[in-house]
This record gives C-alpha cells, sequence and structure tokens, in this order.
C-alpha cells in the first residue's frame, strides 16, 4: 500500500480531515522535546486548529531524547500522521500536519543546540513523561547525582537530559544577545512551570550562578494542565487506520475525543492562537492541575494497579467491573474535597465525566502501561491528597488502598503467581526491598515507605498511613485485589 506522506495526502478519503493551511509555508516556531503519541495527540492538535485559524510560523520540530523510531516512522511521511479519534459511536480521523521534522539528540546533539538558538524557535515544550526532569518526585528538586545531569554538567555541548538541553539552549542564547525561549512543560507534575523553572536555575546554578540568575529573572516557564487519554498506539492500530485512510502511516496516534488544556498566558515570545480553539489561558493554572492529577490520575493509577491486579488488561474493562467501579466513586469521595474546583466546574459532574471516559469501550488503554513508573507518579497522585486528608483529620481508606495495590504490584508476582513486567527508574531498588519483605504485608508496607524520594520523611512516621496501608496490602495478599476493594463498601 502506498505510504502518507506530502504528495499522497491528495489521496486520503474525503472523510479524512487534512490540514487546511498551505502546509508548504509553514516555518518553525516551536521545538518539541520528547515528541511521543502523548504531544502528537495533544499539543500538535491544538497547534493544527491554530494555524488552520491564523496561519503563522508556529510549525513543531520534534527532538527524541532518546531513540530514533519517531524519526524513523515520521520522516519518511515528511512529518504526517493520523490522529484517530476513538469515541463509544464511532472513530473521528484526522491527518496532523504541524509536525515538519524530528531529530534525533542523542545522534546531533549540535544540531538541537543550533535549533534551539535559531531566533524563530519562540517556545520549547516538553513532554518527557515524570521520569524525564531528572528530579525528586517527593520534592520536586532537582538531582545533582542522577547520571544524565553528570554527564551534561560534563558535557554542557552535548546534552542529553531534557533539563542539560535546555539550559544549554538557554545559555548559548544569553551569549548570543538573544532573549529566552519560552520553556512550556506539558507532563503531569505538580506546579509544574514551577518546578521545570527550578530545575533549570539549580542546574544552571552548578555551573554558572549568573546563568542562574538570568534564567531566573528573564525565563519563561509557563504552568499547564494537559489532558486527553491517549493509550500507546499497537500494531493492530496501525492496520485499522491503514483500512481507514487507505494509506499506509507508520505513525499515528490514538486518542479519546476529549482534550483539555489550561496554561498560564505568560510566554516570553509569543505563542500560536491555542486560545482561540479551546485552550484556556488562565492566571492561576493549580486548581485545574490539582483536579486533573488528583482525580483523573489518582483514579488511573489506582485502578491500573487494582485492575491489573484482578485479572483486567484495560481501563474500560477495570472502570467497567461493577466492584471497582464503586471503588473510584470511593475514591473520589475522598480526592474531591482536597480539590479547589476551578470556577465553573462541579466536581461530581467531573468525576461522572471521568468514569464515562475511564469506561469508552473504543479505548484499549493498557492497566499494565499506567502502571508504569509508580515511583514517580504517586507523590502527585496519591500521596499529596493523602497528607492534606489526614490534616484535615479524614478517612483515606480508598487513597492507602491505591498505595498498597502499588505495592502489591511491585513485588513483581501477580495473583496467580505469573511474573509482572514491573517498569519504573527505581525497579530495580523496589524489587530489593520487596524481595527482602517477602508476602509480610508489615515488612513490605515499612521497606517500601523507607524510600524517601517517594514517601518523603513525613509518611513512614504517620501511623494514620502506614496502618491502613499495611492492613490493605495483608487483605491483597490474603484475598486478592477483588475481595479487597469490595470489602471497603
Ligand atoms: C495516565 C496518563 O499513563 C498514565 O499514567 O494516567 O497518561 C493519562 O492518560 C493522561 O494524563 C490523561 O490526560
Amino acid at each position: 500500500m502506498t505510504r502518507l506522506c506530502a504528495s499522497t495526502l491528495a489521496r486520503l478519503p474525503q472523510s479524512v480531515r487534512r490540514p487546511a493551511y498551505d502546509r508548504a509555508r509553514l516555518a518553525p516556531g516551536i521545538v518539541h522535546l520528547g515528541l511521543g503519541a502523548f504531544a502528537r495527540a495533544h499539543l500538535a492538535e491544538y497547534t493544527e486548529d491554530a494555524l488552520e485559524r491564523r496561519f503563522d510560523a508556529w510549525g513543531i520540530l520534534g527532538a527524541s531524547l532518546k531513540r530514533p523510531d519517531q524519526r524513523d516512522r515520521l520522516k519518511p511521511q515528511d512529518g504526517l500522521y493520523t490522529l484517530l479519534k476513538r469515541a463509544p459511536e464511532g472513530p473521528g480521523l484526522r491527518v496532523i500536519g504541524a509536525v515538519l521534522d524530528v531529530l534525533v539528540a542523542p545522534e546531533d546533539p549540535v544540531a538541537l543546540l543550533k535549533r534551539l538558538i535559531a531566533p524563530e524557535t519562540r517556545i520549547v515544550s516538553l513532554t518527557v513523561t515524570e521520569k524525564g526532569y531528572c528530579h525528586d518526585p517527593a520534592t520536586g528538586r532537582l538531582d545533582p547525582a542522577h547520571p544524565d545531569i553528570r554527564h551534561d554538567l560534563e558535557k554542557p555541548d552535548a546534552p542529553r537530559s531534557a533539563v542539560g538541553i535546555l539550559v544549554a539552549g538557554l545559555r548559548l542564547r544569553r551569549k548570543e544577545g538573544l532573549g529566552p525561549f519560552t520553556a512550556l512543560c506539558c507532563d503531569n507534575l505538580p506546579a509544574n512551570g514551577h518546578v521545570l523553572r527550578g530545575l533549570a536555575c539549580d542546574f544552571a546554578a552548578l555551573s554558572d550562578d549568573r546563568l542562574s540568575s538570568w534564567i531566573e529573572a528573564n525565563g519563561a516557564f509557563p504552568a499547564t494542565m494537559v489532558d486527553r487519554i491517549v493509550p500507546a498506539t499497537t500494531e493492530a492500530d496501525i492496520a485499522e487506520v491503514a483500512t481507514l485512510i487507505g494509506l499506509d502511516d507508520s505513525a499515528p496516534v490514538i486518542g479519546e475525543p476529549f482534550r483539555q488544556w489550561a496554561i498560564e498566558d505568560v510566554f516570553a515570545a509569543g505563542r500560536p492562537a491555542w486560545d482561540q480553539v479551546g485552550a484556556q489561558m488562565v492566571s492561576e493554572v493549580a486548581p485545574f492541575e490539582f483536579m486533573k492529577l488528583r482525580m483523573l490520575n489518582g483514579a488511573h493509577s489506582s485502578l491500573a494497579y487494582l485492575g491489573y491486579l484482578a485479572g483486567h488488561e484495560t481501563v474500560a474493562e477495570a472502570s467497567g467491573d461493577a466492584v471497582l467501579a464503586r471503588f473510584l466513586a470511593g475514591l473520589w469521595a475522598e480526592i474531591a474535597p482536597t480539590v479547589p474546583a476551578p470556577q465553573g466546574v462541579a466536581l461530581a459532574d467531573y468525576a461522572k465525566a471521568l468514569l464515562a471516559r475511564f469506561q469508552n469501550p473504543a479505548i484499549r488503554h493498557r492497566t499494565w502501561q499506567i502502571a508504569m513508573d509508580g515511583s514517580q507518579k504517586l507523590p502527585q497522585r496519591l500521596l499529596g491528597t493523602i497528607r492534606d486528608r489526614l490534616k484535615a483529620g479524614a478517612p483515606i481508606d480508598h487513597l492507602a488502598l491505591g498505595v498498597a495495590a502499588w505495592m502489591r504490584y511491585v513485588t513483581g508476582i501477580d495473583e496467580k503467581g505469573a511474573s509482572i513486567d514491573v517498569r519504573d527508574p527505581l525497579a530495580a531498588e523496589l524489587q530489593r526491598r520487596a524481595g527482602a519483605a517477602g508476602r509480610n504485608a508489615e515488612a513490605l508496607m515499612r521497606n517500601l515507605t523507607g524510600i524517601e524520594a517517594i514517601f518523603g520523611r513525613d509518611l513512614p512516621g504517620e501511623e494514620r498511613f502506614t496502618r491502613p496501608v499495611a492492613a490493605h496490602l495483608a487483605a491483597l495478599f490474603d484475598r486478592g485485589a477483588r475481595a479487597t476493594a469490595a470489602s471497603l463498601g
């Protein structure tokens, strides 16, 4: 079958939406670090809409920080790819044109730095996942001992971490007398703009205090809340897209129809007209972020661990299980009082909409995928909520079960005795600590809560936290995830 690319665009069936602007005139204004499926289904679609609304030099140049596969798939397609939106009532198809090219940083770090100091680069956006920030998830501060950070301090002109790349770009721009680009964090971190600014300043200060002060004074790091459920693309998706569009596309992305983006409107050098295509430009992102990280991601992670242990492959299956759906309702009832609702939003409606999104039968989002990197996710998804509940003297039964399910999951053995492929930057440490405890719930809870980068210094000594977690953990070992969730009532 013929491949999707600029010269075959015209062959798409009428039903497939395609770029409604002159792509040949599009120049890059955004460099995106970590051009994975999420960014191509979220930032790139908003940018595509903005280009159609008001054409300007806001093409996206992607940079992969590790592997070449996105470049290898997208380059032969001139950057074009299909966004397949899966709704219960049927699919929607759109070919996105906003991505112009993809660089692979480790192959040619100098080419990437050149792009960062090009005057036309006005935004550097990032989706590098939680672990990509080389920080301590419990405190949000840079981990100066991280191997990538140590590497970048030694080789500042060939950086490989996202923070090292950003700071190298800012350093060179300062040297050239150029203003900074806006660094736009689009990852699920709390206060993500503020955290990224801190990381950039911390990193710069390790070699040059003046650069750190310059970044502090001049840098632009808007906070954002990003939302769209985007499961990893499978071979089956690739085959289905080919049938639907009549062309081969090696790089389609799959997403739900829902999308949301709240952005703090503090850009250093302009931005696309995202506000005209549905993004919410706000002065305070925090209420959106609390709502999303705690209600959506907190529930997603808890459901992923419990659902995986209960034998559910996808979120739709897990949330369609009456016992787990009831668990979710109880969990949201614990989370909601800790969330200051954004203006005009009723949290009960938000939770109802979340359940419908989770249950979307057209999306196959694997519990295993969401279970990944729990050590980096737990602090902002569950532990902050738990701290707030404890402060208010409120019960944390459901939240504690979410944490216990993570502990049970990282033992690496499922309820049938099969091994679990635990993916986590701390996997070796988790395995060591879990292995030493065996099936002793109290010991396992102690060993894991002892990881300060996750649980901080306070939680291990907080009996109102450790007691229910250990009790749930014992129940998970004895009776399994479903029965334990059912016992919460
Ligand atoms: C998920 C998120 O993989 C995960 O951990 O919870 O990717 C989630 O799908 C998105 O944040 C939704 O916006």
